[in-house]
């Protein structure tokens, strides 16, 4: 009994949303200091603090594994029985209603692998604070809604850090003696801890200036190693297009006179948007066509923009508390998508933000770890950077943008905006800005910020030619989810349009708000039961059932002129058949084939939609529209597809490929779009089982003059059993085996791949001299990647599992925020046959044995097995 208990650590404590209470003490004034050194980091600081609200509370500062060296209030330093140390944080009583408060901590920055607080990566000192790093730099009421003005000063070597750089603007340095030099920073935006940042290091700067809307001059840096400032010139042109954007479309300026963003090799997530002082992850910064692919181009396009509109929906008005986090990523990812969609291609930029969000978010809304978009309880708060939080959350502004119109829209935004500035605000708050400013009731469409589970639309469209009407019978559900086991009707805005077959073309595009569990819609005029286009731009996130015929959707996709209707009904053509061979029934696959090769011929068409819209769906997704997924069946039936349309229509694949090669690299919308559909071409030239296909690819991947093409064929061939497949694979790691993002392509790539063997292949990765647990790219890129490719790690001995887990296992005694990031995958089990979860189950609760598991992987782990 003794050892059990000994060996048990105690439940994580739940943190509740409705515990929420205003914090005791404020802080309106901190100022840091910092002797920087990565062994050994002192870490001063001197803090103002405010009694909030009558009460005889004593102050209480976070911390995470820190020691009070000196603790001083009002000038005097405390003996060591005046203040105690209670779950990591500092507890002084205090009399009076403001106080100066200094404390002294050390810390090993350098020993810090978790990648939290203040860190060392590749010679650089970094910080990560969001959402509770700061407690582990120094003692602090680490709590988004306690808002400071920084004033920071950095001291330390000077020929190994030359560079120090934190929050807001610089103001004074100067050298020391013994090769040491100091730089002060003051930050003049009161904000929460979590925005704090400091970088020190030897760095090099793409400088660049932007001039605001009302003239200011703002100093752009972006910050990178030498060797890598060639690869900086795509992340500025995205910085400036945001800055000019944000002005444009919200008519939100830039604040401050420098902006800063460095990119560093050693990152748990994307980026952080931290004041003035954005911190990258490597992977979305830097690019060039040698081995940035034109995801990767987009991505930092993406991310660097996401980051600089928090300046706006996130740092001037930040959240109250983190169960309002999506309060700012939510609305962040919504602008940053609109912004890439300006950019690029509306059309396609949905189409791809719908498919993220289907593979990510609807698995996480119909599995164990499903939370409503504003969730009631947490244990780990990192475990909830979430795609429900990020990307569901997006949809819901997007659902608002809609029914509110551009104009109204923009009213609500300015009202927000100006309403919050410089506060810790609320959903809530959000929604309020929305009905007010919109002038609209968005009562019911709260619910959407309540409930999980992504909701089941069924659609029956008939005809009755007496009246000459359609009706349009609508039905929703929302299926239970943990904690949740009944839903109410949700607001749902659907756009719809009918096409009147004797013309082809339809009456109109109608938004309809479903709001009952059942309601029926009628459209006059109609000789002839029209044919259903719903749910055009994915207007809602939602399921869509319809009993539309194959041939009602392949006259959609062949005309709907809606691109994302047009995707969808193509889309759904191929689901149905591959599902219904899956399920064993004869089917038709003609219609298939008629309509990829309608669509590769329509001269009208851009190719970035078409390489999109001819995809087969994945293998996840075909999975999550059954009752029970079946690996193996969904492979063998999606391969034998891509076969039969490799062969069928294999003389305009040819075409394709040979005619969209390239005279050249650019990265326009069009450039990017002929090469996304001489990608698919190739796949589906090799997938016909031509003879010359390996060879044809292995032709690409040599003479490619950029990543997009060059990945492309490595990836192809990798799916094969060809002798070209271990040729390219050499090269290529030969090529790129010192540049650290480049060789994380060639781990994903192996671990992506449709190959027989990717489980033992990535068994060996694993152990291969260029793998690290200690980089969290490099991570995703074998194990992350490998989590996602449905057939391999769901190889029915488990040991594809047991991969994982034991991945899992290791990495969480390094870094448990980017291990418990690998445990969703384990938790699908009530999806699959009872020897694949009995599998799965005893790999989490192997996990859940480990002792001394963190806190990150208990959350996980242990949802997961519910
Ligand atoms: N706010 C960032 C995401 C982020 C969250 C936590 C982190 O800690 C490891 C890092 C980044 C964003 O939305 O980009
Ligand atoms: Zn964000």
């Amino acid at each position: 009994m003794a050892d059990i208990q000994s060996t048990q650590a105690a439940a994580p404590a739940i943190i509740r949303r409705a515990d929420y209470r205003v914090p005791d003490w404020l802080i309106p004034d901190i100022a840091l200091d910092f002797d920087l050194d990565a062994a050994r980091t002192r870490v001063w600081s001197d803090m103002s603090v405010a009694r909030n609200g009558d009460h005889d509370r004593p102050l209480r500062l976070d911390g995470d594994g820190l020691v009070p060296l000196a603790v001083k209030v009002d000038g005097r330093t405390l003996n060591e029985t005046e203040w105690t140390l209670e779950a990591g944080a500092l507890v002084v009583p205090l009399g009076g209603a403001t106080h100066k408060v200094e404390v002294l901590v050390e810390l090993a920055p350098e020993s810090n692998s978790k990648l939290m607080g203040l860190y060392a990566s590749g010679g650089l000192l970094c910080t990560q604070c969001e959402a509770e790093g700061f407690r582990r730099i120094t003692f602090f009421p680490d709590r988004p809604d306690i808002l400071s003005r920084y004033s920071v000063k950095l001291t330390a070597d000077k020929a190994r850090y030359p560079i120090l750089l934190a929050n807001g603007d610089p103001v004074e340095q100067g050298d020391l003696e013994g090769g040491r030099h100091w730089a002060l920073w003051n930050d003049p935006f009161p904000k929460p801890c979590y925005l704090f940042a400091l970088v020190a290091g030897d760095l090099a700067c793409n400088a660049d200036r932007f001039v605001t809307m009302s003239g200011r001059e703002v100093a752009l840096g972006i910050w990178v190693r030498e060797a890598d400032l060639p690869r900086t010139d795509h992340a500025m042109q995205a910085l400036k297009n945001s800055m000019a954007w944000d002005e444009r479309v919200y008519g939100r300026e830039y604040d401050l006179d420098v902006f800063n963003i460095v990119a560093v090799a050693d990152f748990n997530f994307g980026a952080m948007e931290n004041k003035g002082l954005n911190i990258f992850n490597s992977r979305y910064i830097l690019a060039d066509p040698e081995t940035a692919t034109d995801i990767d181009y987009d991505g930092v396009e993406g991310v660097v923009a996401h980051e600089y509109f928090h300046n706006w929906s996130g740092n001037r008005v930040t959240c109250r508390d983190w169960f309002q986090l999506s309060l700012k990523e939510g609305f962040t990812v919504f602008r940053d998508q609109n912004f890439s969609a300006d950019m690029g291609s509306h059309a396609v930029k949905r189409i791809e933000d719908v498919r993220i969000l289907r593979a990510a978010q609807f698995q996480e809304d119909s599995g164990p770890l499903a939370h409503p978009v504003r969730p009631e309880s947490y244990m780990e708060i990192s475990n909830f950077y979430t795609a429900t939080i990020y990307n569901k959350g997006a949809e819901l502004i997007r659902m608002m943008a809609l029914m509110l119109g551009a104009e109204r829209f923009r009213a609500g935004t300015d009202l927000y905006f100006d309403r919050h500035d410089g506060e810790a605000a609320t959903c809530e708050d959000f929604v309020r800005a929305m009905e007010e400013g919109g002038e609209i009731d968005l009562g019911q469409f709260r619910r959407w910020y309540e409930q999980a589970g992504t909701p089941h639309v069924r659609a029956l469209l008939s005809h009755d030619p007496v009246s000459r009407t359609a009706e349009l019978l609508l039905e929703q559900s929302v299926p239970p989810t943990p904690g949740q086991p009944d839903k109410r009707p949700m607001a749902i805005p659907l756009r719809v349009a009918l096409y009147d077959p004797a013309t082809g073309s339809h009456h109109g595009d109608e938004l309809l708000m479903l709001t009952e569990a059942q309601q029926r819609f009628t459209f006059d005029n109609f000789a002839s039961l029209p044919i259903l286009s719903i749910n055009r731009g994915f207007s809602a996130p939602v399921i869509v059932e319809t009993n539309r015929s194959q041939a009602d959707l392949a006259f959609l996709s062949a005309h709907d002129d809606d691109p994302f209707a047009r995707y969808e009904a193509m889309q759904q053509l191929m689901v149905n058949v591959l599902v219904g061979q899956v399920a064993g029934q004869s089917v038709d696959v003609s219609a298939v084939v008629d309509a990829v090769r309608n669509t590769i011929t329509d001269p009208l068409l851009d190719p970035a939609f078409v390489a999109e819209a001819v995809r087969l769906p994945s293998e996840a997704y075909l999975g999550d529209q059954m009752k029970q997924v079946d690996p193996d069946a969904i492979h063998a039936a999606r391969d034998a597809l891509q076969t039969r349309l490799g062969a069928d229509l294999e003389p305009l694949w040819r075409d394709i490929h040979a005619r969209t090669k390239a005279n050249g690299f650019a990265v326009s919308p069009a450039a990017k779009g002929a090469r996304k559909l001489r990608n698919v071409a190739l796949l589906y030239l090799v997938a016909s089982g031509a003879d010359d296909g390996p060879a044809i690819a292995y032709g690409q991947f040599s003479d490619a003059d950029n990543m997009t093409e060059r990945q492309s064929a490595l990836a192809t061939l990798a799916s094969g059993t060809s002798p070209e497949r271990e040729a390219a694979l050499d090269i290529f790691y030969n090529r790129y085996s010192d540049d650290a993002l480049t060789l994380d392509k060639w781990f994903q790539t192996q671990a992506f791949a449709f190959h027989p063997d990717t489980v033992e292949l990535v068994a060996e990765l694993g152990q291969h001299k260029a793998f690290t647990l200690n980089n969290p790219n490099r991570v995703r890129s074998l194990y992350g990647a490998f989590a996602g490719n449905q057939w391999a790690f769901h190889h029915k001995s488990g040991k594809g599992y047991r991969l994982v887990a034991d991945c899992i296992i290791a990495l969480d005694k390094l870094n448990p925020q980017t291990a418990a990031r690998l445990v969703p995958p384990l938790g699908r089990w009530k999806r699959f046959d009872e020897g694949r979860a009995a599998l799965m189950r005893a790999e989490l609760q192997r996990i859940l044995n480990e002792p001394g598991l963190s806190k990150d992987v208990t959350e996980q782990a242990s949802k997961s097995l519910e």
